[in-house]
């Protein structure tokens, strides 16, 4: 028993130690790898539950609800770039079917209100915005429409293809299409089929390194909860076969994982509202997220391996209110200050089961960040940070998954040395990247 136990052992090791990492299919796209290392971008919902309070339009809001009377999308980057926030998403059209722009599918629209005299379009001026601040810009078009009035016939199909194909050609290229899976009644009190398949080839014609964000992707799923909170373990992989979006989708715990096994790289995103309601309201003005609990998500969307979308809703002005850029330039200072100055920061090439990284000195830390090379798969199961002091371990942490970057916290722990050990992987892993910190002690994460 002894010896088979032994040569497992010798076998699990020598698979593991000191090879190079072999490729692991599923692997993610070049677009997916560059996409993954945004981490952290903006949400913008903006439309007429602006000027009227809801979360979920009726569709037969007037068109000149929509009145935003000092719109500034330059203002919006600004603020994205101090929170470095890497893009923002736009809901060009929410569930309400107002569009954003002057679209020739659709008689609600800015070009049917008076704002700016017909002649607004937000989309207009947030890309050429992002453009200018160098930021990537993203679209949200919702399917489900309560205001056209081919909703819920086959030609509604048509609708939607032409919309994406109007703005992708007029406001692209996007980073990241969204496609919401909610999917409800339109105005003649019928629900849409929608041609999914349409849909999806129709968008990888026109915007072939776009990525596609839904519940099952094709590129990015939903992560199963709108808390912005990714799972440990954090699989990139997803098994969509005998799925559907909306309704038919995996269980949310499903998402929030992944499929250890999954036969499709469909990496998380966390969307999140830094308010309680997706839209902007007065009275929210005072629930707005902290810096602290900021951070806190941060911790278990990032630091998870996921990538954090958060909601920043513009006002009745077409402003960013100051009570959200405060907290969000807060944000930005809590992520500068925890992570300008690693203690130590060791690349490594080489795959290995176990990485050492000396510290030279005894030093106090509560932080460490792990970068698994996904380029070849994501292959890290399970595994163990051990702080070590004097040959001593004094304090071991486990985790399961580690991805493009998982962030680990603990109570500060004096240490001269961090050991890991890759204790489970599905091929031979290859950590990029170790780097350990000390960072403010009420910032490690809470439940
Ligand atoms: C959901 C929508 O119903 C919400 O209004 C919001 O847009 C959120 C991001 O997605 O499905």
């Amino acid at each position: 028993m002894k010896k088979i136990a032994l040569l497992i052992t010798l076998f699990m090791y020598t698979e593991l130690h000191a090879q190079k990492p072999t490729v692991n299919a599923p692997v993610p796209s070049p677009a997916q790898l560059q996409w993954q290392q945004m981490d952290f971008y903006m949400f913008v919902h903006f439309g007429p539950n602006t000027f009227t309070d809801l979360e979920w339009g009726k569709g037969t809001e007037p068109e000149d609800v929509f009145n935003p009377t000092n719109l500034d999308c330059g203002q919006w980057c600004r603020i994205a770039i101090a929170a470095g926030a890497k893009g923002i998403i736009i809901t060009a059209k929410h569930h309400d079917g107002f569009c954003l722009w002057p679209s020739k599918y659709s008689t609600h629209t800015v070009a049917q209100s008076k704002w700016r005299n017909g002649k607004g379009d937000v989309l207009r001026e947030l890309s050429d915005s992002c453009k200018k601040y160098g930021l990537k810009v993203g679209v949200y078009l919702s399917p489900w429409d309560r205001n056209h009035p081919k909703y819920g016939t086959p030609e509604y199909n048509d609708v939607f293809i032409n919309m994406m194909k109007e703005v992708v050609s007029n406001y692209g290229p996007f980073f990241e299409f969204w496609w919401d899976g909610a999917n409800g009644e339109g105005p003649n009190g019928k629900k849409q089929v929608y041609d999914w398949h349409r849909f999806e080839q129709t968008i990888r014609t026109i915007a072939p390194n776009t990525i596609v964000f839904s519940d099952i992707g094709p590129d990015v799923r939903w992560v199963g909860n709108e808390k912005g909170i990714a799972g440990d373990p954090n699989w990139n992989l997803l098994d969509t076969a005998g799925f559907t979006r909306g309704a038919g989708a995996p269980s949310t715990d499903t998402l929030n994982h992944g499929n250890l096994n999954g036969k499709n790289w469909i990496p998380a995103e966390c969307d999140v509202s830094i308010r309680p309601g997706w839209f902007y309201h007065k009275e929210e003005d005072d629930k707005v997220k902290t810096p602290e609990e900021l951070f806190q998500l941060y911790l278990k969307s990032v630091g998870r391996g996921a990538n954090l979308l958060l909601n920043v809703p513009p006002d009745r002005e077409g402003l960013i209110d100051a009570h959200d850029s405060a907290a969000l330039v807060g944000f930005k200072k809590l992520r500068d200050e925890s992570f300008y100055k690693p203690i130590a920061d060791k690349k490594f090439t080489e795959a290995s089961s176990t990485y050492t990284i000396d510290l030279n000195q005894s030093q106090k830390i509560n932080c460490v960040v792990l970068k698994e090379n996904i380029a070849t798969g994501q292959k890290i199961k399970s595994f163990t940070v051990q702080l070590v002091s004097g040959n001593k371990v004094v304090n071991e942490l486990h985790g399961n998954t580690i991805g493009k970057k998982r962030i680990l916290t603990f109570p500060s722990t004096k240490a001269d040395s961090i050991v890991i050990k890759v204790n489970e992987a599905k091929a031979t892993p290859l950590l990029t990247d170790v780097s350990a910190y000390s960072i403010d002690e009420s910032l490690i994460e809470k439940e």
